[in-house]
C-alpha cells in the first residue's frame, strides 16, 4: 500500500484549517499512520525540499515552513501519492480546482496550506524523514473492507 507525508504548513496551523484538511483526507478513506504536531527545523526543511535548493524562491519556502508549527501525517491507501495530490489541488493556488484544498482556501503559491508527496518513492522517503519507525502504527481500520476491495 501507498504511504504519503502531508503537512498541514505554518499558514493553514494559524489560520485553524487543521481540522477541516484533516477532515478531507480523512473523509477520503485514507488511513492515519502517523501524525504530530511540531516545528520543523531549518535542517530538516532544507532536506524536505532539497530538489528546489538553487532555485529563486527557496530561501523563502524554508523561512515559510520553519515559520510556525506545522502537522505532519503519515497517510496509507491504494493509489496514496495521486489521490492525495488531486485532494490537494494545483501548486498554484490560481490554477487548483473549487473542491479542492487549495481551490477552495489558498490564493498564492506560497502561502498553499499543504504538502503532499509527489511519487511511491518520495513517499516513503519523505514519512521516513518525519517519523520514527515507532511512531507509525499499522493498525487495521473497521471500514478497511469498507474502502479497499478485498481487505
Ligand atoms: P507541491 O507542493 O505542489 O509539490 P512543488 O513544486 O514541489 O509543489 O514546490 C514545493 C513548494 O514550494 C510549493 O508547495 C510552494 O509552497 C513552494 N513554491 C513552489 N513554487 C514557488 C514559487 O514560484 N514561489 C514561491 N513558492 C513556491
Ligand atoms: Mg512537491
Amino acid at each position: 500500500m501507498e504511504r504519503t507525508l502531508i503537512i498541514v504548513k505554518p499558514d493553514a496551523v494559524q489560520r485553524g484549517l487543521t481540522g477541516e484538511i484533516i477532515r478531507r483526507f480523512e473523509a477520503r478513506g485514507l488511513r492515519i499512520i502517523g501524525m504530530k504536531f511540531m516545528q520543523v527545523s531549518d535542517e530538516l526543511a532544507r532536506k524536505h525540499y532539497a530538489i528546489h535548493d538553487g532555485k529563486p524562491f527557496f530561501a523563502g519556502l524554508v523561512e515559510y515552513i520553519t515559520s510556525s508549527p506545522v502537522v505532519v501525517m503519515a497517510l496509507e491507501g491504494t493509489g496514496a501519492i495521486a489521490a492525495a495530490r488531486n485532494t490537494i489541488g494545483a501548486t498554484r493556488p490560481g490554477e487548483a480546482t473549487a473542491g479542492t484544498i487549495r481551490g477552495d482556501f489558498a490564493l498564492e503559491v506560497g502561502r498553499n496550506l499543504v504538502h503532499g508527496s509527489d511519487s511511491v518513492e518520495n513517499g516513503q522517503i519523505e514519512v521516513g524523514n518525519f517519523f520514527d519507525e515507532s511512531e507509525l502504527i499499522s493498525w487495521p481500520r473497521n471500514t478497511d473492507p469498507w474502502i479497499f476491495e478485498g481487505r
